[in-house]
C-alpha cells in the first residue's frame, strides 16, 4: 500500500522532504500540500515535477480524505497547532523541530497524544539517524572511552536572516543539540548557563551571536555548546566526547582531500540540506515504514517536550545570566 502524504509548508525543508518522499524513498506519495504562499507551493511542485492537490489552509490538508499522514514543515510557531489538529484527526504526523515554541506547548501535544491512546507524532530530530552520531553513540555505549566526563560541541551556520533573533538560537538551532546530546549520553540536563562572548560584526540588532551554552547533567557531565550562526565560513557541526579512557569525535562528512597550489584542503559543506541529507532520508523512511507497521518508533512528542524543557531554561538563562535549573518531569509510562 502506498502511504498518501500531505505536506504543510513548501519552503526550504518542505521542498526537500517532498522531493525525497516522491523521488528517493519507498512506499509513499505526496498527494496534497499547502502554504500561505500558494503560488510558491504551486511553483515548487512544478519545479519538482510532482502532481499534488494545493490547499490554501493546512487544516484542509489534514482533513483531506485522500491524506493518510501529515508532514508539518511550516514555520516554527505553527507546529503545535497543526500537530494537535493531526492528532485530533487520528492521523500520524511528522512535525519538524521544534515541536512547539515552549515546553507548555509541547506538553499539550504530549497530553493530546496520550489521550488518543496511540503514538501519532514523530519529531524531525534527524541527528539520531545520522551515521556519524550513531557511530559516536556506539563508541560510548561499548565503553571504548570509559565514562563520558565532558562534551565540547559547536553548531555553526554561515549566516541567518534578519528575522532570526537571540532566543531562536535556542528554539530553532540549539534544539538539535538539546535532543541529540540527551540521546547520545543517556543523561539529562540539570542546569544551564548562557555566556555571550564578543559579538560578531556580521550579526544584526536582534541577534547576539555567538553564544556559549554550558550544561551540567544529572551524572555530572559538563557540556559546552558554541552556537555561532553567522560564522561565515560554512555549516559546521562538531561534537567531541571526553571520556575517562579516551576521546571520541563526531566524524567529519567525507570529502576528497586536495593537494594543490602548495595547500592541503578538504571541502566544508555550507548547508544543512547537504550535511544531513542521508539522515533526513533515513528518518522519513522510518516514519513511512513505522506507520505501515502500525507503531511509530522515532523521536517522540516526549523527546520534543524534553528538548523544549531545556530550551525554556536556556532562554531564561540568556536573560538572567545566572545558572538556571532544568526541571524535567518524570516520563509518562506511555513513552517507555
Ligand atoms: P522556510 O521559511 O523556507 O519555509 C517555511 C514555509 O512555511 C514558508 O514557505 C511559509 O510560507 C510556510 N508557512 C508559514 N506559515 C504557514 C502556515 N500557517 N501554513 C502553511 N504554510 C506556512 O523555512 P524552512 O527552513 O523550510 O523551515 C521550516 C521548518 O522546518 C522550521 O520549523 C524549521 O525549524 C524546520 N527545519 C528543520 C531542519 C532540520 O534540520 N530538521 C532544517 C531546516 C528547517
Ligand atoms: C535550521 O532550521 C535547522 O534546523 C538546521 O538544522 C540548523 O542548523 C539551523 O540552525 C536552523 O536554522
Amino acid at each position: 500500500m502506498t502511504l498518501k502524504l500531505g505536506v504543510i509548508g513548501t519552503g526550504a525543508i518542505g521542498q526537500e522532504h517532498i522531493r525525497r518522499c516522491s523521488h528517493v524513498l519507498q512506499g509513499a506519495q505526496v498527494v496534497a500540500v499547502s502554504d500561505i504562499n500558494v503560488d510558491g507551493a504551486r511553483a515548487a511542485l512544478q519545479r519538482l515535477n510532482i502532481e499534488a492537490e494545493v490547499f490554501e489552509n493546512g487544516h484542509d490538508v489534514i482533513h483531506s480524505p485522500n491524506v493518510d499522514a501529515v508532514l508539518v514543515t511550516s514555520w516554527d510557531p505553527t507546529h503545535e497547532e497543526f500537530t494537535l489538529a493531526a492528532i485530533a484527526a487520528g492521523k500520524p504526523v511528522f512535525c519538524e523541530k521544534p515541536l512547539a515554541m515552549s515546553a507548555e506547548g509541547c506538553r499539550r501535544v504530549v497530553d493530546a497524544e496520550i489521550q488518543a491512546g496511540k503514538r501519532l507524532v514523530q519529531v524531525g530530530f534527524m541527528r539520531p539517524y545520522d551515521a556519524g552520531y550513531r557511530a559516536l553513540k556506539k563508541v560510548i555505549t561499548d565503553g571504548d572511552i570509559g565514562e563520558p566526563l565532558m562534551l565540547h560541541c559547536a553548531h555553526r551556520n554561515p549566516t541567518v536572516p534578519e528575522s532570526y533573533t537571540t532566543p531562536m538560537a535556542i528554539t530553532n538551532t540549539l534544539i538539535h543539540e538539546l535532543d541529540v546530546l540527551r540521546w547520545l549520553t543517556s543523561d539529562d540536563y540539570k542546569t544551564v548557563q548562557v555566556i555571550f562572548p564578543r559579538v560578531t560584526s556580521k550579526t544584526h540588532g536582534q541577534l547576539k551571536d555567538p553564544q556559549i551554552v554550558l550544561f551540567e547533567t544529572h551524572k555530572g557531565v559538563r557540556i559546552d555548546v558554541e552556537i555561532f550562526v553567522n560564522c561565515a565560513y560554512g555549516y559546521d557541526i562538531q561534537c567531541e566526547v571526553v571520556g575517562e579512557e579516551g576521546i571520541a569525535r563526531l566524524p567529519e562528512p567525507s570529502s576528497v582531500q586536495l593537494r594543490k597550489d602548495a595547500r592541503l584542503s578538504n571541502t566544508i559543506l555550507v548547508d544543512w540540506k547537504d550535511r544531513f541529507i542521508e539522515a533526513y532520508d533515513v528518518e522519513l523512511q522510518a516514519f513511512i515504514n513505522d506507520i505501515k507497521a502500525g507503531q511509530l518508533t522515532g523521536p517522540s512528542a516526549w523527546d520534543g517536550f524534553a528538548a523544549s524543557v531545556a530550551a525554556d531554561a536556556c532562554i531564561k538563562a540568556q536573560s538572567s545570566g545566572a545558572i538556571e535549573p532544568v526541571e524535567m518531569p518524570p516520563r509518562p509510562a506511555f513513552y517507555n
